[in-house]
């Protein structure tokens, strides 16, 4: 006997439904008349948590950061306006390969069929501009009609999930509340099974370089992270006692205490024995490599040229191109196809970072800084980096289950604020530290309040320096246009919500800072940290020096006297 599949409901309904069933719990976003329709269907359901933010583009960071502890996010904001001030948050998105559905509550059909210019358009009579400005920076979009509707919101949702890159949805104002008839069944995420001699051919071609290498080694980019393969080169790493290492964009993806781990790979900056595991292996398999200069020591980072390269989707090994595999599927196969490595001694995790005896009376310096805030690491500690200074986190030791949220690709300032809220909604039982500089922070602040409207208690450690000394290093070591306004930045919690129980810090002095780690994290600590603007480790000026002589070429103005922030002697 036929039975009916399919039952009605309405578009609004059934796109809640689906992003429900595929794990997103909450909507990032900024209401509008295009889009209340909606917000109204998901009061009603009850089916998924509005969390309302300041600004489109923190909403945007937001979805990501909940993306990346959720494996989905979503935003929704309202025609044009909306849509244009999220494109940077979900253009990093694409960069940073993290699945994101934008939905934008759109123009009606109505006005569509009749060309009737209306409010947030170009009011040039079209209506496909924000389609289009979105092709640059999404895996897939549509605009929903009662006809497409059941089809594309799977199609979208299962695209972002599975190619790990966001989406974009127009939702007529007009539709969400028509009914039209939709699977009963709930959406599956599920990667595409392997085409099965391929898979089987990729693995017996990886398993014959890795069992006949004398030094095999593993170097993992953002990727292996993003389809959850950790677990999987780890194993492997033990069966194969190769050393892994991680590009800087998958810090925290290799647990950092796992005896097999080498460090962070990025070409001629690397420690000594991370570049020679890497580039004299001589059967390297490396995972989802995307290289840029600020990944690879300004590319000076060097594979062999035998080098597995696996992807998502694909594998390269030799001359032979594999389509159709899973990057899990690959993997499990290798792990149980390979032998166990018994003549190989596993090697050495590297030390942790040394600490001098600092007087705790001293002014505060980015050196003592840091030392001090490798000691406040916790296992299972969810770490974020903004663009500037506080990159250095990158060179901490994490222990063990901690996860760090960074955009090295993308690099726009003021991410980690709204990552951090989107990252504490999903996650908000554990401890989060933020880490960043005063001038990113100026770009997003205002999200503090939705962060402390929800109190959520993270750890906020803001240098005060007086403006961008990351850029210093590039230019302008002294110049105006690197400076910003001063803040009073730790009294921020409290402008931002009166009533608050946040603990507020201004630290001068290494004993302030000591004083403020003591502090308990059972409510929002907020640590600004005043430093010199010319106060800058070694490591970030020597990397903005190099990154000036890319940008400006041999000619350009970083030569000229005193113009450019260099390492200190
Ligand atoms: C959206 C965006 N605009 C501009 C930049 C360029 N930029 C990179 S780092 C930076 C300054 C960061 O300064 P701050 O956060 O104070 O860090 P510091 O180096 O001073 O610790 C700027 C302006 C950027 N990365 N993103
Ligand atoms: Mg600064």
């Amino acid at each position: 006997m036929y039975t009916n599949p399919n039952r009605r409901m309405t578009i609004g309904d059934f796109l809640l439904r689906r992003l429900a069933e595929a794990g997103v719990r909450h909507l990032f976003g900024v209401p509008g008349d295009y889009n209340l329709e909606l917000l109204q269907q998901l009061k009603d359901t009850g089916a998924l948590e509005w969390i309302g933010t300041c600004n489109e583009l923190n909403a945007s960071y937001a979805a990501d950061g909940y993306a990346r502890l959720n494996g989905l996010g979503a935003l929704l904001v309202t025609n044009g306006v909306g849509a244009l001030s999220a494109i940077n948050g979900v253009g990093g998105s694409y960069s940073e390969h993290v699945p994101v559905i934008c939905i934008s509550g759109s123009i009606p059909l109505r006005s569509l069929d009749r060309g009737l210019g209306m409010h947030h358009t170009m009011a040039d009579g079209t209506f496909d501009h924000f389609l289009n400005a979105y092709a640059q920076v999404t895996a897939a979009r549509a605009r929903l009609t009662p006809r497409n509707a059941a089809a594309e919101i799977d199609r979208l949702i299962l695209t972002a999930w599975r190619e790990k890159l966001p989406v974009y949805m127009e939702l007529p104002s007009d539709i969400t509340h028509l009914d039209i008839e939709v699977p009963t069944s709930p959406l599956v995420l599920a990667e595409p099974p392997s085409d099965p001699e391929r898979l089987r051919s990729c693995i017996a071609a990886i398993v014959e370089r890795l069992s006949s290498a004398k030094s095999p080694a593993i170097l993992v980019d953002a990727d292996a992270g993003r389809f959850g393969v950790a677990s999987e080169l780890m194993k492997l790493a033990e069966r194969l006692q190769a050393p892994v290492g991680t590009i800087n964009a998958a810090k925290s993806v290799i647990d950092e205490t796992f005896p097999l781990y080498l460090g962070i790979y990025g070409g001629k900056g690397s420690e000594p024995q991370v570049r020679d595991a890497v580039e004299t292996s001589d059967c390297l398999l490396c995972i989802g490599y995307r290289p840029i200069e600020v990944t690879t020591g300004d590319f000076t980072a060097s594979l062999p040229t035998s080098t597995i390269h696996a992807r998502g989707y694909s594998v390269d090994v030799g001359d032979d191109n594999y389509q159709a595999v899973t990057l899990k599927e690959v993997l499990r196969g290798v792990l149980n196809a390979v032998p166990q490595a018994t003549n190989r001694a596993p090697q050495g995790a590297l030390a942790a970072m040394a600490g001098t005896h600092i007087d705790g009376s001293t002014k505060l310096t980015q050196a003592a800084y840091w030392q001090a805030i490798q000691s406040y690491l916790q296992p299972g500690d969810v770490l974020y980096v903004d663009n500037g200074t506080s990159f250095v986190l990158l060179g901490l030791r994490l222990p063990p289950g901690c996860t760090f949220i960074g955009s090295i690709n993308w690099g726009s300032i003021g991410y980690s604020v709204g990552a951090l809220l989107g990252a504490l909604t999903a996650a908000p039982n554990r401890r989060h530290l933020l880490f960043i500089g005063d001038g990113s922070f100026q770009v997003s602040a205002q999200e503090l309040s939705t962060i402390l409207r929800h109190d959520h208690k993270p750890a906020i450690f803001l240098i005060n320096n007086g403006g961008y000394t990351i850029e210093r290093g590039y230019l302008g070591k002294s110049e105006s246009y690197n400076d910003v306004a001063n803040w009073a930045y730790a009294k921020l919690p409290k402008v931002f919500r009166p009533d608050t129980t946040a603990r507020s810090f201004v630290v001068r002095t290494v004993d302030d800072l000591k004083n403020a780690l003591g502090a308990p994290n059972d409510t929002m600590i907020f640590v600004e940290s005043i430093m010199d603007s010319h106060d800058a480790p070694a490591a970030v000026t020597t990397s903005s020096n190099k990154g000036a002589e890319l940008d400006y070429g041999p000619r350009g103005p970083q030569h000229r006297e005193n113009l450019q922030l260099r390492p200190a002697l």
